[in-house]
């Protein structure tokens, strides 16, 4: 695997944990931090060894583990911005964004701390959330004169709704962990320390899954969604085929009707 200034990539048991580290901005997301998710996603999307990513932010720089997840686009470097710039920045993101959205692996954002602006954002392309309960979330940027670029605009909406997306948007609120699990923002809110354990719970869980299986039902659930219904259950019912061609589903189904049970691999 590739060295990263602003990442560290630690893998085992199938779950990679990537963790943003950029300790003296409070993780916030610079054009290099954004190059090297890129790169970092890649390189995972392509291990057989990996089934979960973890995403989180690491510690400030006085160790404080849980004071910030990602707080945000870094400010410093889109100060001077033109049109031109701030376009190829938000192009920039989309990339690994996507990639978190989409990649076969199950992605995981486990959020400590800060989840404002490009931090909010980033956790809504993973497909599922886990809150510590210090978490923070908030779309501070119509106060900063410019508006989410990240896909806040498009994700949140959709996440939460149109109109408390609006709200968080237009007001700048930011909200705690308990409101945005109220709101359906995250899935899961745990004490700080019990953060890691139940995203690696979650993930064991997860992985015990036949993993092919898992990946053809994310496809399904994100290739959906912006279909029309009669278009997405067809959709559905083919890659429903393709999973009763693979050695999970004879086990699968064979280990339930021998009452034992299933050694899921992975295809
Ligand atoms: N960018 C750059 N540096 C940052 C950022 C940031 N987003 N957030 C914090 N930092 C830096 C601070 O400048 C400070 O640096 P230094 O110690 O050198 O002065 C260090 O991190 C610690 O921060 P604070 O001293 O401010 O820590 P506090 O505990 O007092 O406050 C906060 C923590 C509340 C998180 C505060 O730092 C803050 O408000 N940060 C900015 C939050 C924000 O507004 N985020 C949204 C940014 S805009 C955005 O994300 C747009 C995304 C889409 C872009 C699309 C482009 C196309």
């Amino acid at each position: 695997m590739s060295e990263f200034n602003n990442l560290k990539l630690e893998v085992a048991d199938e779950i990679a944990v990537l963790t943003i580290a950029r300790p003296a901005a409070l993780n916030a997301l610079n054009s290099e931090t954004l190059d090297e998710l890129n790169v970092a996603l890649t390189e995972i999307e392509a291990r057989d060894d990996i089934k979960v990513v973890i995403l989180t932010g690491g510690p400030d720089k006085k160790d404080n583990a849980f004071k910030s997840f990602v707080a945000g686009a870094d400010i410093s470097e889109m100060v001077n911005f033109t049109a031109a710039q701030a376009r190829e920045f938000g192009m920039k993101a989309s990339v690994p964004f996507f990639k978190l959205m989409n990649m076969r692996q199950v992605t995981i954002a486990a959020v400590n701390g800060f989840a404002l602006g490009g931090g909010c954002e980033i956790s809504m392309a993973c497909d599922i959330r886990i809150a510590s309960e210090n978490a923070t979330f908030g779309q501070p940027e119509v106060g900063l004169g410019i508006i989410p670029g990240f896909g806040g605009t498009q994700r949140l909406a959709r996440l939460v709704g149109m109109g408390r997306a609006k709200e968080l948007i237009f007001t700048c609120d930011s909200i705690d962990a308990a409101e945005a699990y109220r709101i359906g923002l995250v899935n899961k809110v745990v004490a700080c320390e019990e953060l890691m354990p139940t995203a690696k719970a979650m993930a064991a869980k997860i992985i015990s899954k036949g993993s092919y299986a898992v990946s053809i039902a994310k496809a399904a659930i994100n290739n959906g969604y912006d279909m029309d219904i009669k278009n997405a259950v067809e959709m559905e019912a083919n890659l429903f085929g393709i999973t009763c061609s693979t050695h999970d589903k004879a086990e699968g189904m064979g280990a339930f009707l021998e009452r034992r049970a299933a050694n899921l691999t992975d295809f």
